[in-house]
C-alpha cells in the first residue's frame, strides 16, 4: 500500500512523467527555510552562488533535514521502493526581474547514471506560477529514450551547459507546474521540461532534490550520495555524512571536494572544470 501518494497520483506520474502539487509542509515551514537561506546570504553579503548551490544539504543542517523529510521520502518510496539515496540537490533561484531561464531539456543528459530511475522532488520555497517563471513540462516525454541535446552555454540559462533538446518542442502541449510554498512536484529524469524568466518583484526559489533507488550506479566517474531510507546493498556510491552544524569547516572541505568531482562528471567533454568558473556561471543550477 502506498504511503502518501494516491493511486491516481502514482498512475499520473508514470503516465505524464510528473505529478503535482503534493503538500509536504506548511507555508510557514517553507518560509522558515527561505529565512534560513536568506540569513546565510545576508551574512555572506551575496546570493548563494557557484558550487554552494549544489549538494547544499552537506553544508546546512536544515537542508540535511529537508532531503530526509519523511513526507518527501514516503512519496519517493511510493514510486521507487524503500531503499533510497539522495544523489544530489540543486537550488534553482530566479532573482526578481531577472532574465535567467531553463531551456527545454531532459535531466538525464549529462548525469552519468546508468538507469533512468531518478526522480526529482522540486520543493517550492516561494510560490512558483505564471507570474514568476514556473517550471513547465511536456507530458509523456519521459517514455522517450535519451533525446540528443546541444550545448549553448547561453548566458542566462540556468543549466550547467545551457543544454537544450535538439528537436522541435510543441509548446502548445506544455503544462505549467503551479506550486504554493511548501508544495512539491515530482518529475521523471527523462521528462522534457524548462522554465521562462521571472519578471516579478520577488525571487522564485526552488530546491531540487534528486533521488535514486540504491541499485542505480554512476558510470561517468567517482560519485557519492546520501542514504535517506532503507539499506544500500549495492555500494555504488560513497555514502555522505550528515552535517551537525551549518558550514562546519570539515563539511565545507568535503563539499568542495565532492562538488569538484561532480562538476567533472557534468562538464565532461568540455573545458570547464568547476562550478565556480565564469563559463559555469555563478547562478547556474545543476541539471
Ligand atoms: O527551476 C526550474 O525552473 C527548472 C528546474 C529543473 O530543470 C529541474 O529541477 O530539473
Amino acid at each position: 500500500m502506498a504511503k502518501i501518494l494516491t493511486q491516481e497520483q502514482i498512475d499520473r506520474f508514470w503516465r505524464d512523467g510528473c505529478v503535482f502539487p503534493v503538500r509536504i509542509m506548511s507555508p510557514d515551514q517553507a518560509a522558515d527555510i527561505r529565512r534560513r537561506l536568506e540569513t546565510h546570504e545576508a551574512k555572506d553579503g551575496k546570493p548563494l552562488h557557484g558550487d554552494l548551490r549544489h549538494k547544499s544539504h552537506l553544508l546546512f543542517t536544515w537542508l540535511a533535514d529537508l532531503v530526509r523529510h519523511s513526507r518527501i521520502v514516503d512519496a519517493i518510496e511510493d514510486l521507487y521502493g524503500p531503499d533510497l539515496l539522495c544523489w544530489t540537490t540543486n537550488f534553482f533561484i530566479k532573482e526578481a526581474h531577472n532574465p535567467a531561464f531553463v531551456s527545454w531539456h531532459q535531466d538525464s543528459t549529462y548525469w552519468g547514471l546508468n538507469k533512468p530511475d531518478v526522480v526529482t522532488a522540486w520543493i517550492a520555497l516561494t510560490a512558483s506560477n505564471a507570474s514568476n517563471g514556473a517550471m513547465e513540462f511536456m507530458p509523456g516525454t519521459h517514455t522517450a529514450d535519451q533525446i540528443p541535446h546541444r550545448d549553448t552555454f547561453a548566458k542566462h540559462n540556468l543549466l550547467t551547459r545551457g543544454q537544450e533538446v535538439a528537436v522541435e518542442v510543441d509548446q502548445s502541449k506544455a503544462v505549467r507546474i503551479d506550486l504554493e510554498p511548501g508544495e512539491i512536484s515530482l518529475h521523471h529524469v527523462r521528462l522534457v521540461h524548462g522554465s521562462p524568466p521571472n519578471p516579478s518583484n520577488d525571487r522564485r526559489i526552488g530546491f531540487a532534490v534528486r533521488y535514486i533507488p540504491t541499485y542505480v550506479a554512476q558510470i561517468a566517474g567517482e560519485d557519492s550520495a546520501t542514504l535517506v531510507r532503507g539499506v544500500d546493498d549495492y555500494h555504488h556510491f560513497e555514502l555522505e555524512p550528515r552535517p551537525r552544524t551549518d558550514m562546519d569547516p570539515e563539511f565545507v572541505a568535503l563539499h568542495e571536494r565532492i562538488a569538484e568531482r561532480n562538476a567533472q562528471i557534468l562538464y565532461r567533454g568540455t573545458s570547464v572544470k568547476s562550478y565556480n568558473e565564469p563559463a559555469a556561471q555563478a547562478d547556474r543550477g545543476g541539471a
